[in-house]
């Protein structure tokens, strides 16, 4: 009995050089916390290894892939931008996250949505065995639960979503929203990252299917399906312990010579209109102008990371991004200081590690977030109990991490203040937040959310097994 891992990306980075594939295991948090369960040999996990492969090399990249226990599904250009740019991230992105307006509801979009959906069930089909466990990732397969419970009733299926499930309201605007929900019913256990999340599931679920709830719940047709919330943490001892390495080390006191007074406050996320980048920067601006005395005493490392530049509304983002900052530090500016140190780039880990370890506050502001594990990574960071974490209430990190100084998004006067709340906070109240928050993101780290999470579904299914033999 193995345990079946099926996301839409594999968790591996291809280097592609001189005509040959090379396909290095990334270290992102799933791949971490999974890489005691994929790694072992008894498990497997499928995907989409990242890139067009022509079918003539399809053969050799399977077995490369076999490799590192990796089956590949291979998606053409066409469904890439129909079902992966298209439908998942012009469709279920912005409506998951309350950006209605962004949201293309195309038929083609979806058309394609089922057929990689099944493509995906296809490949499944083809390595599962009768007792497998089956684990499913996030938003861009919602259908395969239930295409896979169709052809094997009697499965063991799970599902998590990584990002925000929306309220019934926002939710029911979506054309196919039963067949969403029919195909995420197919799982036995569905989790999110939070309560709430699990609360507008249940809900949407039991006024748009012949369905009911009991607690947590859904009862449908002699099935029973378990939503819970299961908070994703990371790998704290990676972060805890890459901030002492030789490398860090260096890379810290390279951002800290001639900073010594400097009020450093770090921002990292993904190019996306969630994330709140624009309102944090206007929130950073009514703050010089209200608290002049902080001009060439803080700076904003701002790290924006590449990411889906070829939909309209991220590049219109990037370019309001890069003309704020070009405004704000152009007027704010001396000749040797400026308020934001903006990258558009992604940084090697141990960068990322001597900026969090440097920083005297890290601003969080997404506008809707479902985790946030940048958040927690800055926590694990601070080995020495001090710095200020300003967190959205709109991520889901702000319920496990009460501690920090949390933030409506949507106020910036709001943020502003906690900036100001955290540059003057004294160091015994950082230590005490900090201490509480780091034994928070210790404990609920990523191992534990993968065996809590596989062990909920044997609990289920074998819950589920009892009733039947009753
Ligand atoms: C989705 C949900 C949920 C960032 N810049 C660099 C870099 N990163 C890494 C961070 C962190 C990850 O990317 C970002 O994770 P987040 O959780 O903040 O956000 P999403 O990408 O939107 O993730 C989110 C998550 O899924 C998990 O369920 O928390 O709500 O939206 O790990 O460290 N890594 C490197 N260089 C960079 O420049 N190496």
């Amino acid at each position: 009995m193995k345990t079946v891992i099926i996301s839409n990306r594999l968790p591996v980075k291809i280097i592609e050089e001189n005509d040959e594939y090379t396909f290095i295991p990334s270290e992102g948090g799933l791949a971490t916390g999974l890489g005691d369960v994929y790694k072992s040999g008894n498990s497997i996990w499928i995907g989409w290894p990242g890139i067009e492969v022509p079918e003539e090399r399809q053969e050799e990249v399977t077995q490369k892939l076999a490799e590192l226990n990796l089956y590949p599904v291979f998606l053409t250009q066409n469904e890439i931008n129909l079902y992966y740019e298209g439908f998942s991230n012009e469709v279920l992105w912005p409506v998951f996250h309350y950006v209605v307006t962004y949201a293309h509801f195309e038929q083609s979009y979806w058309d394609c949505y089922k057929s990689v959906n099944e493509k995906f069930a296809k490949r499944a089909m083809q390595v599962l065995q009768r007792k497998d466990k089956i684990w499913i990732q996030d938003y861009q397969l919602l259908l395969l639960p239930g295409i896979l419970r169709e052809k094997l009733p009697n499965a063991t299926i799970g599902f998590f979503q990584h990002i925000p499930f929306p309220s019934y309201e926002i939710f029911r605007l979506i054309p196919w929203r039963e067949e969403i929900l029919n195909g995420l019913i197919g799982a036995d256990l569905i989790g999110f990252h939070t309560y709430d999340d699990v609360r507008h599931f249940i809900s949407t679920a039991t006024r748009l299917l012949p369905v009911n709830s009991s607690s947590n719940v859904l009862n449908s047709n002699e099935r029973q399906i378990v939503v819970e919330a299961f908070p994703m943490g990371i790998d704290y001892d990676k972060f805890s312990d890459l901030t002492a390495t030789e490398k860090v080390k260096k890379e810290i006191d390279y951002f800290r010579t001639g900073k010594e007074e400097m009020k450093v406050i770090l921002s990292i996320d993904r190019l996306d209109y969630s994330k709140g980048i624009l309102e944090r920067l206007k929130a950073l601006e009514l703050l010089l102008q209200a608290h002049p005395e902080y001009i060439g005493k803080i700076e904003l490392f701002m790290i924006v990371v590449p990411s889906r530049d070829t939909v309209p509304q991220y590049s219109e983002l990037r370019d309001q991004i890069d003309q704020f900052v070009g405004n704000l530090n152009a007027r704010y500016r001396s000749i040797n200081w400026i308020p934001v140190n903006y990258f558009y780039r992604s940084f090697p880990i141990e960068v990322l590690s001597a900026l969090y370890a440097t920083a005297d506050i890290c601003l969080v502001t997404p506008m809707r977030d479902g985790m946030n594990l940048v958040s927690k990574e800055y926590i694990a960071s601070r080995n020495n109990n001090d710095g200020v974490l300003i967190l959205s209430e709109m991520a889901g990190a702000s319920k496990e991490l009460t501690d920090a100084v949390i933030v409506n998004p949507n106020n910036l006067g709001d943020i502003m203040e906690a900036i100001v709340t955290a540059l003057k906070m004294p160091l015994d109240e950082q230590q005490q937040r900090m201490k509480a928050m780091r034994a928070i993101v210790e404990k609920f780290n990523v191992k534990h959310w993968v065996n809590n999470f596989i062990l909920r579904l044997n609990e289920v299914k074998d819950s589920q097994k009892s009733l039947l033999t009753k």
